[in-house]
Order: structure tokens, then C-alpha cells, then sequence
């Protein structure tokens, strides 16, 4: 039984070591929401709301996401016990559209906070009796946009001495083929290499069109969400032109679009990232369809340059068996200077961030004191019968 009396929301500022581009825009620093749950018998848990500060990937932001939790999210939680963390998406979507991040924040506390009432790691947790979890799971890196190709080579050669068994590449119209080849020409054919377009791309504009075909050349191990965000007919009539499979990511935000995509061809893998779904009972729905397919889609975990908190929700998630390609779990020394938890994430020269396994909830600790001193701003939210109003 989840039981929620307080939930604290508080906003730090974080700062990349390099500012991070995609198609769509650029960040310096993270904004970052972070949330403290506290259940009725003590058990507390952090929780990190992933959206950004500008709707360039989805249509949330962190101010939108603070506003649907404090007036529609929270108050269905707070003071009114669920049964199971399985229960909490349904508590939180039935007559609230949207806002998959806000809700994916609350969800996937609870499932934390599920977790360390049972004594369990989160991975384990999650995972229930599924077989095959992992202890370790693989990693790749995503570069950002680069001004030229020799820059986006030094990145993706460093990264590949680092021992990350996946290099992801964002593209944008007019910075695609070239800087792919170029890549491509200098780490050689052995190396998991992508790209992923942010959805710039329209089948519309033939130089689009023929840009996407170029790159079926380059051996890619996934090209990701080329066109629009809402996309899934387009990309099915692009996948019947590629060799290359066509991995969705913005086009995925619940198990219904996994199973419109899956109907219609529309790629042959998914990127989940929890919160852009809506969290952790959409992720497994998703995985488990996935996994059921013929042929089996495999997915992957995405990243939103989460801080050391998200990071333990997704690397729990990644240790599910269908998520059998490199997620974009890189380690903390990749985003930051110093991670909000300790020990910050690590990754081994094969690539492998290792699963906590031994200790109940998120396996790592967070350093409140840090925290406190990157917080812009706290609040904090009572349950209405707790604070006497009935
Ligand atoms: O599409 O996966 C994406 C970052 C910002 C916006 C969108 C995306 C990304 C990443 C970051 O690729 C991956 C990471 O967190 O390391
Ligand atoms: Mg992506």
C-alpha cells in the first residue's frame, strides 16, 4: 500500500560540461525537477521529473510538468492510499490527458517507494519474476551536434576508446551524410553507429528524402525518428524504402502508439524512455509487446541528460531482458562535473553501467546537501486531510 502525506517538488540547476544540440535546440544547463515522496509508514524516495525547459522534444516543459503536478497529479495521490505502484498510471491518467512526464515522475516513485517497502532493489523490483535481468547494462553515447565533421570525429573516437558499445550521432538537414561518413570512415565498420534526426526530416522535401536514403549506406545500426513527431504512416513508407531499421522515439508516448507502430511497420525498434510514456507501467506494457512481437522489436533505454536520480530509474528499467541493445546511459562524468548522487555512475572499459542489486530502492545516495545548494526553488504539497481542510 503507497500512502503519500508530503511530496516535496524543487527545482536545481545543473551544468553540462558542453552544451548538448539537437535538432531542435540547444541546452548549457539542466533545469531539473526533483521530487522527494514521503509514504505514511517513512519510507522516502527521490524522483526526477525529466522534462526540459523549452517544448523542443515534447510538448512538456518543467514549468508545465510542476503545474499539472501540483494541481491535478499530487492531489490524486496525496492522503488517498493505491493498492499497488501498478496501479498509480491509471490513478493518474483516467481524465488527465497528456503530461506523461509529470505523471511518469509521481508513477515511478511510487515504484520506488514499492520498492523499498518490500526491501527490494528497484531493478528487481521492476523487474518481478521476468527472467533474465541483467546485472550490468550495455551503454552508448549520444553527440550532440557538431560544427563540422572532424569535431563530431574527435567525440565519437573518444567514446569509442571509453569502451561505449554504441555511438549515437544527432543529425539535422544540411549536418547528415558528411558528418555520418565521416564518422563512419574513421571508426571503422566493427562499431555500433547511429543517428538520430530529433524528427527535422520531411519525406515532403526531396533533398530530405534523399539524404535519409544516403545514409542507408553507412551501416547504421538504427536510424532514429527521422521524420515528425507525431509520425507513424510516413515512417512506414520510409522503412519499406531503408535497409536500415527505423527506431521510434517521440512517436512513442504509450503502448497504443507501440501497437499502431507495430501494425503498421513503422520501425523495428523503440527507444523507451519512461517518462516521455508516462513511466514505469507503460515502459514494462511496452517492453512486454515488444518482446512478444514476430519478429521480437528490441528496445532500448533513451536519456533526457537525467541527473544521477533519473539515472537509477533508468538503468533499473534497462536491466529488463528485452531492453538487449546499448541504452544512452552514460555515466555521470559524461553530463557533469559532480552528480547529485554517490557513488555518481560509472562505466567499465566494456561499456557496462553494473545494475544495484544489493541495496532496496535506487541503489544509490543522494547528497541532499549538493542538492541544496544548486535549489532555485522548493515546495511542498500536503494532503488536504493531513492539513485538516478535509
Ligand atoms: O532524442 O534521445 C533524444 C537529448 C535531448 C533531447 C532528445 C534526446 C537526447 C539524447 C540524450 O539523445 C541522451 C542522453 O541522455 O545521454
Ligand atoms: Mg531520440
Amino acid at each position: 500500500m503507497i500512502r503519500l502525506d508530503r511530496i516535496t517538488l524543487r527545482e536545481i540547476h545543473l551544468a553540462l560540461k558542453e552544451p548538448f544540440r539537437i535538432s531542435s535546440g540547444v541546452q548549457s544547463e539542466r533545469r531539473i525537477m526533483l521530487l522527494e515522496l514521503q509514504d505514511a509508514d517513512g519510507a522516502s524516495v527521490w524522483a526526477e521529473c525529466v522534462a526540459f525547459e523549452t517544448p523542443n522534444y515534447t510538448p512538456e516543459t518543467i514549468d508545465t510538468a510542476r503545474l499539472a503536478i501540483r494541481e491535478w497529479l499530487a492531489p490524486r495521490l496525496l492522503g488517498q492510499p493505491v493498492e499497488r505502484a501498478a496501479d498509480v498510471h491509471a490513478r493518474l491518467a483516467t481524465n488527465i490527458r497528456g503530461h506523461a512526464m509529470a505523471k511518469a515522475a509521481l508513477e515511478m516513485g511510487c515504484w520506488a517507494v514499492e520498492a523499498v517497502q518490500r526491501g527490494r532493489p528497484l531493478s528487481r523490483h521492476l523487474g518481478g519474476d521476468r527472467p533474465g535481468l541483467r546485472d550490468a547494462v550495455p551503454t552508448g553515447i549520444s553527440l550532440g551536434l557538431q560544427a563540422t565533421p572532424q569535431a563530431l570525429v574527435d567525440r565519437a573516437q573518444a567514446a569509442v576508446a571509453a569502451g561505449y558499445q554504441k555511438v549515437k550521432l544527432k543529425i539535422e538537414p544540411g549536418r547528415d551524410v558528411a558528418f555520418v561518413r565521416a564518422v563512419r570512415e574513421a571508426v571503422g565498420p566493427a562499431i555500433e553507429l547511429m543517428a538520430d534526426a530529433n524528427a527535422a526530416y520531411s519525406l515532403e522535401d526531396p533533398a530530405h528524402h534523399a539524404a535519409l536514403k544516403e545514409l542507408d549506406a553507412f551501416e547504421l545500426l538504427m536510424l532514429e525518428q527521422p521524420l515528425g513527431a507525431d509520425e507513424l504512416l510516413g515512417l512506414a513508407t520510409l522503412q519499406a524504402e531503408l535497409r536500415t531499421a527505423l527506431c521510434l522515439d517521440e512517436s512513442i508516448t504509450d503502448r497504443s502508439r507501440a501497437k499502431a507502430m507495430l501494425a503498421l511497420q513503422s520501425g523495428r525498434i523503440i527507444n523507451i524512455k519512461p517518462g516521455r510514456v508516462g513511466g514505469f507501467t507503460e515502459s514494462l506494457a511496452i517492453h512486454d509487446l515488444c518482446a512478444a512481437a514476430s519478429p521480437v522489436v528490441p528496445v532500448w533505454c533513451g536519456g533526457m541528460l537525467e541527473s544521477g536520480i533519473g539515472r537509477a530509474y533508468n538503468v533499473a528499467l534497462a536491466s529488463l531482458p528485452n531492453f538487449s541493445l546499448p541504452g544512452d546511459l552514460s555515466p555521470s562524468a559524461r553530463y557533469w562535473a559532480r552528480d547529485v548522487v554517490v557513488p555518481a555512475w560509472t562505466m567499465n572499459a566494456d561499456g557496462l553501467v553494473p545494475v544495484p542489486t544489493t541495496t532496496p530502492g535506487l541503489g544509490v545516495e543522494v547528497d541532499t546537501d549538493f542538492i541544496e545548494s544548486l535549489t532555485s526553488h522548493t515546495e511542498t504539497l500536503e494532503s488536504r486531510s493531513v492539513a485538516g481542510v478535509g
